[in-house]
């Protein structure tokens, strides 16, 4: 019973965000947000997160900005003639009801001239939209050349 009334809850959420393109809707929800420290000092960092879209529609994430940092890009990885190079992106799509992962070798986020962090400390990121309410997260520094910190999948 517990179980149907959770599933009846997810499906009249779902209900209720489609259609709806307002300004307060508020259908995203970003998590295990995490930055790797650069190799160098002077070189930018990268950021990562996983974002869900709930909605009935799909949403654009169309920049990024940190108080910590003086700018933030919209990056992804791609392959061109067999190599692995990054492309500043202007923005970047989540379809209603998807998953998108940002994570190493994918989509990331460039971060220019972040103050100095290190290991454990956290640094909010806020991700801009087309169609939603900027969300600013907190995200976890681990450091240079380490993968997500170990309790994210
Ligand atoms: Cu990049």
């Amino acid at each position: 019973m517990t179980r149907f009334l959770g599933v009846t809850a997810l499906f009249l959420a779902l209900v209720a965000g489609a259609g709806q393109c307002l300004a307060g809707d508020r259908t995203l929800s970003i998590r295990d947000a995490w930055v790797r420290a650069p190799v160098l000092d002077g070189r930018p960092a990268a950021g990562y997160f996983t974002i869900v879209n709930l909605g009935g529609h799909s949403q654009q994430i169309v920049g990024a900005r940190s108080s910590a940092a003086r700018r933030v890009e919209l990056h992804r990885h791609i392959m061109k003639d067999g190599r692995m190079m990054m492309r500043q992106v202007d923005a970047v799509d989540v379809g209603a009801g998807a998953t998108l992962v940002f994570e190493p070798h994918g989509h990331h986020l460039m971060i220019f001239g972040l103050g100095p962090v290190g290991p454990g400390d956290s640094v909010p990121i806020t991700l801009e939209f087309a169609d939603h309410p900027p969300i600013t997260v907190m995200a976890e520094v681990v450091e240079a050349g380490a993968g997500a910190p170990r309790h994210l999948p």
